[in-house]
């Protein structure tokens, strides 16, 4: 039997560090036709990957590329150069494997991540099928040209198709459970659970339809009940978070995921990114409560009705103000995110962000402020760029560039927003995030003097009011 060792790239730890789900889905594809050896490079290192590739002596090596950048535009992080000036070198160096790269990062810029690792194939998108295929035409001999999905160096064509979509049934992510080492994602992470792939919505800026597909494909209740079920028994106490693009639609999709789990009683710490405002309602947080979610993320990424418009939400104000008074109600701590700056953003329109947070956020809960978005090729915000000349069609998008709105731009959208946020302790500008060390240490010690209960997030807003408390503020 050959043996594929398949490497986990992310050695990100920002905001914490995340297992690596889709590396796991993929092994879980090809075990029993090959002996899967899995390389964590968060946890192994270097010397771990040289030592993995000596012992095991693969005949294939996948690499799983999750992020591309961290999309911060005061500082942006290029994750890409290490693995072309460190990663494939010490791959190459030890073994004549072919390279095959995949993940989600990898999906958005394949053939320009390839001609800059210089790996020989890539998988775009899902990889449970497509990687198999590609897999077993290099077996034979063959030049993988034509499985859809698959990319070869130099290519100057899109694949031939879309990688075929995989089956959503059973419980193949368990198997994440003894792949890693889970020591290192134990103290600040989660376990990911993912309820269904793709998104119906068009919003401008974003890129995880191209990732997942443009429909709807959800699990069944039962199944993901199972998987948390199944982990929980593996790993003990750790939290679990739904990784779906978008966590509330379609309707009724996460209601029943909640009440599977509630039916069970299953006692487990939930918390999930992606709660669109569009299908909050009372009766899915008061769901989620009950089920054991301690928090979610909510994300309107603005509240000025021009901007709604003009990102492509699929909700309106009075929609995210009907939403923002459900999660008032029920009083589940939430994480709000704002991408400010897009297209049409002025003074004005960001007064009436500020206005809805000031007016409808609880003021113990986080509104989280990202100047600039991550241009991703092939989106509408793409388009619009390229129309207002910020960049050409065929300007590389491998190195992370940002839309700000032009008659904004960049240095007036921070500076706005750095003066903004100073007189609202609960408004974070991202680049105020990771929180800083002495302030999280402090965090750490009241809780554990006082013996709060609280998310840490809570704890940290008040001591953040207390130190601009300290320094004088304007408004605007
Ligand atoms: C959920 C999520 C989060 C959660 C993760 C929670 C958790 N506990 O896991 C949170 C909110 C914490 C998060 C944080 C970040 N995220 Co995020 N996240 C996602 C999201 C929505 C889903 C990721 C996921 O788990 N998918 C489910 C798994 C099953 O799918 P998958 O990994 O893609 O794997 C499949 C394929 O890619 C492929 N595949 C994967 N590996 C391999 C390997 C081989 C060899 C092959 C052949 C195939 C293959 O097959 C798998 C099965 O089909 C994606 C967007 C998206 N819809 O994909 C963004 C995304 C991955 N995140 C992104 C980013 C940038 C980040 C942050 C850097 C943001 C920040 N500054 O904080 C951090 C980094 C965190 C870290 N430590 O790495 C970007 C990456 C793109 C880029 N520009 O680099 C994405 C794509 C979103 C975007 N902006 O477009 N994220
Ligand atoms: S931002 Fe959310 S709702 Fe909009 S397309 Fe992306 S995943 Fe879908």
């Amino acid at each position: 039997m050959k043996t594929v060792l398949l490497v986990n790239a992310n050695e990100c730890t920002v905001p914490y560090p995340v297992p690596p789900l889709g590396l796991a889905l993929v092994a879980a594809a090809i075990a029993g036709r090959y002996r899967v050896e899995v390389c964590d490079l968060l946890t192994a290192g270097e010397a771990g990957l040289a030592e993995a590739i000596a012992r095991q002596a693969p005949d294939y090596v996948g690499v799983s590329i999750r992020n591309v950048d961290d999309v911060a535009m005061h500082a942006p992080v290029f994750f890409i150069d290490r693995i072309r000036d460190v990663i494939m070198p010490l791959i190459r160096g030890a073994c004549a494997a072919p390279i095959i790269l995949g993940g989600s990062g990898f999906t958005l810029l394949p053939r320009e991540i390839l001609q800059e690792t210089g790996a020989d194939y890539g998988v775009v998108g899902e990889g449970e099928v497509a990687f198999p295929m590609l897999l077993a035409a290099l077996d034979s001999g063959h030049v993988p040209v034509a499985i859809p999905g698959v990319v070869t160096r130099g290519q100057a064509a899109a694949p031939v198709g879309p990688a075929p979509a995989a089956s959503l049934d059973g419980t193949p992510a368990v198997g994440l459970g003894t792949l890693i080492a889970w020591d290192a994602y134990r103290q600040r992470g989660a376990c990911p659970i993912q309820t269904k792939r793709g998104c119906v919505h068009r919003c401008a800026y974003c890129s995880y339809p191209r990732i997942e597909g443009r429909t709807f494909r959800c699990r069944a209740a039962s199944a993901v009940a199972d998987e948390i079920e199944a982990l929980a028994a593996q790993l003990g106490p750790l939290p679990f978070e739904f990784v779906d693009s978008i966590f509330n639609d379609p309707p009724g999709h996460a209601e029943a995921i909640c009440r599977e789990i509630i039916h069970r009683g299953l006692r487990v710490s939930l918390r999930t990114m992606g709660l669109n405002p569009a299908n909050v309602t009372q009766e899915l947080l008061l769901l989620m409560k009950e089920a054991g979610f301690q928090q979610f993320d909510c994300t309107p990424d603005s509240a000025s009705p021009l901007l709604l418009r003009n990102l492509g939400k699929n909700f309106s104000r009075p929609d995210l103000e009907q939403a923002a008074a459900c999660i008032r109600a029920v009083g589940l701590p939430c994480k709000w995110f704002f991408l400010l700056g897009g297209p049409g953003e002025t003074l004005d329109t960001l007064r009436e962000t500020f206005a809805f947070i000031d007016a409808h956020v609880v003021p113990d809960d986080i509104a989280h402020l990202s100047c600039g978005l991550r241009i991703y090729p092939g989106t509408p915000l793409h388009a619009t760029a390229v129309r207002e000349g910020l960049l050409t069609a065929d300007t590389s998008l491998l190195r992370p560039l940002f839309y700000v709105a032009p008659a904004l731009g960049p240095e007036r959208l921070r500076a706005t927003v750095h003066e903004w946020t100073r007189s609202r302790p609960n408004c974070i500008p991202a680049e105020e995030f990771p929180p800083p060390p002495d302030l999280v240490r402090e965090a750490l010690a009241l809780r554990r003097r006082e013996n709060l209960q609280e998310p840490l997030m809570r704890t940290l807003l008040r001591l953040r009011a207390q130190r601009l408390a300290a320094t004088p503020a304007t408004t605007p």
